[in-house]
């Protein structure tokens, strides 16, 4: 007898056997690995072994092209998917031939026509991306679900919650399953969380929740298929706390002195793989000598799948290659003639265009009405976004024009809702997130930074996600609500950070971004948003991402700038026009148009970069060292740099009027004149 009872429920013998092989394959090839980990001929290995009824179980139970999020020790979903063994082990390898060019471990990765998300090492991102998946379906009117997965101690992860919450506030089919094997690391569950059961969190987010035997392999695909179908005619999500056991380490090298050996003997009694055979076996679904086949048929597939990975030839790095695939490349499909955007020349559009005149803020939201106007597939995320036209009002009327599927007010979750994006994306949707306040993306940095970010480099996939960041001081609103953050991001490789300072530049630059197939961090200084107007073509058009500006020619001093600090330049030379300013305004952090700093620093030869941002790691120093490397021939003075102090800014009009670098400018200016 097994310890098990097994439910059949309406399977054939047929599909009894398929689940089998699928169960057991992963297991094998488990197995195989481990060995080769002991010959040292692979590294790190994290195992499922004793949790594969879950994986393979779910994904067996979910239709080809439903996407799922997987995690470290879901080796069951990439074989169940049927993808072929020698580029899985290629992947492991850290071969140019596997799924992420060898740039990425394990499980890290991802496979779009397999509809199977990398995920990246932090516990609890993968979960939100699921929401953007099944958000997805849901817009196409697809009947399909999404699935993504989390460790017992993943759930004590912030983005655990603010992704189930998500999922139940937009009535999302996702399907949230929880491996709970006891421990997280070395951690076990009663010093991971109070509740008693973790099931019963799906009450706290108002779902339906289910507790099960997750080394039931049958119990597993009939659940799981049962609540598929209840997401999909409710369009609800559910969550599924399937009970296991790791029975090795948390990855090899940890060993397992951690846990009591009573449970290992406990719960090797319930192995998924053997219990499954045997009822097999004991119903004459399968006789002994069937099972020892397919055993034979795999260790020879496994083998020989191997043997190719093996042969394949390490990598030979190059750099160029590396270098560009970190930015996914703009396809010749996007302008579009009705776009009326020429890649080659992507502000044609302007020159016959009437203009007419505009504050900042309204550029900004003409460049988002024209852009969903041109694109179906491009959803406005954020809080207050919708009727209340969010806190700047810039979305006012959106919602009316586009309906509130596409213009979302968001719970208040900034990692949820960029995860959202992201999975939006993998389904071929844009989207634009409004920060209500740029200070506020500290809480969805994770998601940017190690998620949108490195998306395209690890595994090809693009992140088509704006991210909007009301930004900057001067209106007295203290440290959390007047940071100018850009220097968090333009450190970050596979980012591009946008920045404009005139409402032109503005409409333009957001269009871009939103044309863009990458992340982009797209910076508005609030101070801006009411204060200064300019003549914008009312047509559709965009100013090219990664080009500076010449605001102004001059002959004795040049500075380099953006933003307000563009503004503040101009200020003083017309107070000033004794001496003469050459003027560039980035518009563009990342990347840097390095021609136009390089034409800047020839014009006087003499440097001042000036950003509202603080002084230390600011992108003027990156500016400087740059200009120092390549243009020092064309200096003639040391550069020099103007930024805000170095501390919080303060909330007293007269403190931040100190802390922000404008008063220091006329100074420093004369310092370098004189020089
Ligand atoms: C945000 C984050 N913190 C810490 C880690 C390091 N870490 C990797 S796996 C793990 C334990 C995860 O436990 P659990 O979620 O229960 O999944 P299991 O490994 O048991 O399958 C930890 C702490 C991480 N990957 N991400």
């Amino acid at each position: 007898m097994t310890v098990m009872e097994f439910n059949r429920d309406h399977l054939s013998n047929e599909e009894l056997i398929f689940i089998y092989r699928n169960l057991l394959l992963p297991r094998m090839i488990e197995e195989k690995m481990l060995v080769l980990l002991r010959q040292g001929k692979i590294s790190k290995w994290f195992s499922g072994i004793g949790q594969e009824a879950i994986a393979v179980g779910s994904t067996l139970a979910l239709k080809k092209d439903e996407w799922i999020m997987p995690l470290h020790r879901n080796l069951g979903v990439f074989t169940s998917r049927q993808m072929g063994l020698s580029k899985l082990f290629k992947q492991w390898q850290g071969v140019k031939d596997g799924y992420s060019k060898g740039r990425e471990r394990s499980f890290h990765f991802g496979s779009a026509p397999h509809y199977i998300c990398g995920m990246i090492s932090h516990l609890g991102p993968q979960l939100a991306l699921a929401n953007g998946a099944a958000l997805a379906a849901q817009l196409k009117q697809e009947q399909r679900v999404a699935l993504a997965y989390s460790g017992d101690g993943g759930t004590s992860e912030g983005d655990f919650h603010e992704a189930l919450n998500v999922a139940a506030v937009w009535n999302l089919p996702v399907i949230f399953i929880i491996e709970n094997n006891g421990y997280g690391l070395s951690t076990p569950t009663n010093e991971q969380f109070r509740c008693e059961q973790l099931v019963d969190k799906a009450k706290g987010y108002g779902m339906e929740g289910v507790r099960i035997d997750g080394n039931n392999v049958l119990d597993v695909f009939n659940t799981i298929k049962g609540v598929r179908d209840y997401c999909l005619e409710h369009q609800r999500p559910y969550l599924i706390e399937c009970m296991t056991f790791r029975m090795r380490g948390h990855e090899e090298a940890s060993g397992t002195k951690y846990v009591p050996s009573a449970l290992f003997e406990e719960w090797s009694q319930k192995d998924p793989v053997m219990n499954y055979e045997q009822f097999l076996v004991q119903q004459n679904i399968m006789d002994q000598t069937a099972v020892e086949a397919i055993r034979t048929e795999f260790r020879a597939y496994i083998e020989s799948e191997l043997k190719d990975a093996f042969e394949s030839p390490d990598i030979q790095p190059d750099t160029t290659e590396e270098l560009a695939d970190v930015y996914a490349k703009r396809h010749l499909q996007d302008s579009l003639p009705e776009n009326n955007i020429n890649i080659e020349d992507p502000a044609a559009g302007i020159h016959n265009s009437p203009a007419t005149e505009k504050r900042f803020i309204d550029a900004i939201s003409e460049a988002l009405t024209q852009s969903m106007e041109r694109h179906d597939n491009l959803i406005l995320m954020g809080q207050d976004i919708a009727e209340y036209g969010g806190a700047f009002k810039i979305t006012e009327g959106m919602v009316e024009q586009f309906g509130k599927a596409r213009v979302r007010n968001t719970p208040l979750c900034e990692s949820a809702i960029i995860g959202a994006a992201l999975g939006l994306s993998l389904e071929g949707y844009k989207s634009m997130v409004e920060m209500q306040f740029a200070d506020f993306v500290s809480v969805g940095f994770n998601q940017i930074v190690n998620n949108l970010a490195k998306m395209h480099y690890r595994w090809g996939q693009s992140a088509q996600v704006v991210v909007r960041m009301p930004t900057g001081a001067g209106v007295g609103a203290g440290p959390f609500h007047s940071q100018s953050n850009e220097a968090w991001f333009t450190h970050v490789p596979g980012l591009k950070v946008v920045y404009p300072a005139n409402p032109q530049d503005a409409k333009g630059l957001l269009i871009a971004a939103i044309n863009d197939p990458n992340p982009v961090l797209f910076f508005e200084h609030k101070a801006l948003y009411r204060s200064i107007s300019g003549l914008v073509p009312n047509t559709y058009y965009e100013t090219p991402i990664g080009k500076a500006a010449t605001v102004k020619r001059g002959t004795d001093i040049t500075l380099i700038t953006y933003g307000s600090g563009v503004h503040w330049a101009m200020e003083y030379q017309q107070a000033h026009p004794e001496i003469s300013l050459h003027i560039l305004d980035l518009r563009t952090l990342l990347p840097l148009d390095y021609g136009a700093i390089r034409e800047a620093v020839a014009a006087t030869g003499k440097v001042l970069i000036l950003h509202e941002d603080t002084l230390t790691g600011g992108i003027g120093g990156e500016i400087s060292a740059w200009i120092s490397e390549h243009c020092f021939e064309l200096l003639d003075a040391p550069i020099l740099r103007c930024a805000s102090l170095d501390t919080p800014i303060p909330f007293n009009i007269q403190l931040e009027k100190n802390f922000l670098p404008k008063n220091r400018l006329p100074q420093l200016i004369r310092q370098l004149h004189n020089y």
